[in-house]
């Protein structure tokens, strides 16, 4: 107590008040001491009364309390560094599959995927689609234009998840006689594809082609999407120099893509029992082949083996409508050597009564197939016993037939719309 007054003095002098010190002095040692007062009467008085009733020594009750707070604190200070742990973890994990993804560029592997199904569309027209590094080069005296697809960068997310599974589609306008694909690239925004494609074109036919260049997000069980795409018009280039640059992907343009419809089919193979198994489930999306707006739509399933017609089964014919459902089953004796020779055709057609039958899309599958076909049949190869469906952009007939006639120059049975 004997402190109290020079604490009260200064008190006094900070407030600055006029009145005299004995009085302030008075005050604050009353307040003071009724303060204390209460503090031990009321507070400590209760505790003692509590912790009397406790048939423990003093001692190994504060023992016991200071026990638990320690725990607590032991507790809070495990949660934060958990949460700290599994924080850093997840940003490694991250940086892990970027290194992953960038490893696994270039390997033939990359190209039999098999993405979630959460492969799901989501995004508006106007984000930004991403770039894409290319080469172009041309031969005058080979009459060959080489592109190069190099990588890509910053694409557009198509997908959940915030990733897409990119590859590029391309080939040249006005005759779209050849199309090219690279891998598929699943779960990354930056693809590093490193391939080379080869269009045997004259230098006058150079000079009026428009070269395309789509960026395309691989879905198993939905329509692929065009993440963005590149026109390059071949007259403005300068040739002279092999040509390597980056240029920012566009929104798609529809004009010159003629929507023929979508098919979906699933493919089964067993070795054992040399058969192979078609199932044509759906179409969707057809074109419109008569005059009321609609189709009667109707598949065939054909085998082609060593440039021959082989074999032949078609569906039923769906009236009127573009979004037939088929469910209908077709099996083939195929045995392990001719799986690896045979090429599957499936064409969409639409039944007229009157005038000859039309086809709307046609595309084909077999070990010499490129891109979503050849997918779908090295994912059959590659799971015997297993069906595998997929769904499949139709495209024209002619194109395919092009394609086919390619290959089997001299004994193609089959050129022309009666395929
Ligand atoms: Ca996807
Ligand atoms: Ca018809």
């Amino acid at each position: 107590m004997s402190t109290k007054p020079p604490l009260a003095h200064s008190q006094a002098d900070i407030k600055s008040t006029v009145a005299s010190i004995p009085v302030t002095n008075s005050t604050v040692t009353a307040t003071t001491n009724s303060t204390v007062h209460a503090g031990t009467t009321a507070g400590p008085g209760f505790i003692d009364s509590l912790l009397n009733k406790i048939p423990l020594p003093r001692w190994a009750i504060y023992a016991i309390l200071a026990l638990i707070l320690l725990v607590v604190l032991i507790c809070v200070l495990c949660i934060c560094v958990k949460c700290c742990c599994r924080r850093k973890k997840k940003r490694k994990k991250r940086l892990d599959q970027q290194v992953n993804l960038k490893g696994l560029n270039g390997s033939t592997t990359a190209a039999l995927v098999q993405p979630d199904v959460n492969d799901v569309e989501y995004g508006s027209a106007n984000d930004p689609r991403g770039r894409l590094l290319y080469s172009l080069e041309y031969s005058a005296p080979k009459s060959e234009l080489t592109v190069g697809v190099k990588q890509a960068a910053a694409l557009k997310a198509m997908d959940l998840g915030g990733t897409s599974d990119p590859y590029v589609k391309m080939y040249l306008l006005p005759n779209k006689s050849k199309t090219y694909e690279t891998k598929v690239f699943r779960k990354t925004l930056q693809p590093v594809f490193n391939e080379h494609f080869k269009f045997q074109i004259s230098q006058s036919e150079l000079s009026e082609s428009t070269l395309v260049m789509q960026v395309y997000d691989f879905n198993r069980f939905s329509k692929h999407d065009v993440i963005g795409e590149l026109r390059l018009t071949l007259s403005s280039v300068d040739w002279n120099h092999v040509i390597e640059e980056w240029r920012d992907l566009t929104e798609a343009s529809k004009f010159e893509q003629e929507n023929l419809g979508d098919i979906c089919f699933s493919l089964r193979y067993v070795p054992t029992a040399n058969k192979l198994t078609v199932v044509i489930l759906e179409g969707k999306n057809l074109k419109q082949m008569d005059p009321g707006g609609s189709s009667d739509p109707y598949v065939k399933v054909q085998l082609v083996l060593d440039r021959k017609k082989w074999k032949k089964k078609k569906t039923s014919v769906k009236k009127r409508t573009l979004n037939p459902y088929f469910n209908e089953s077709f099996t083939f004796e195929v045995s392990f050597d001719q799986i690896q020779r045979v090429q599957l055709v499936i064409s969409v057609w639409d039944h007229d009564k009157v005038s000859r039958n039309d086809a709307i899309g046609k595309i084909f599958l077999g070990c010499d197939a490129t891109g979503n076909q050849l997918r779908h049949w090295a994912d059959m190869l590659s799971n015997p016993r297993r069906p595998m469906a997929q769904w499949h952009t139709l495209l024209p007939a002619e194109q395919v037939d092009g394609t086919l006639a390619l290959k089997h120059t001299i004994n193609i049975p089959f050129t022309g719309k009666t395929f």
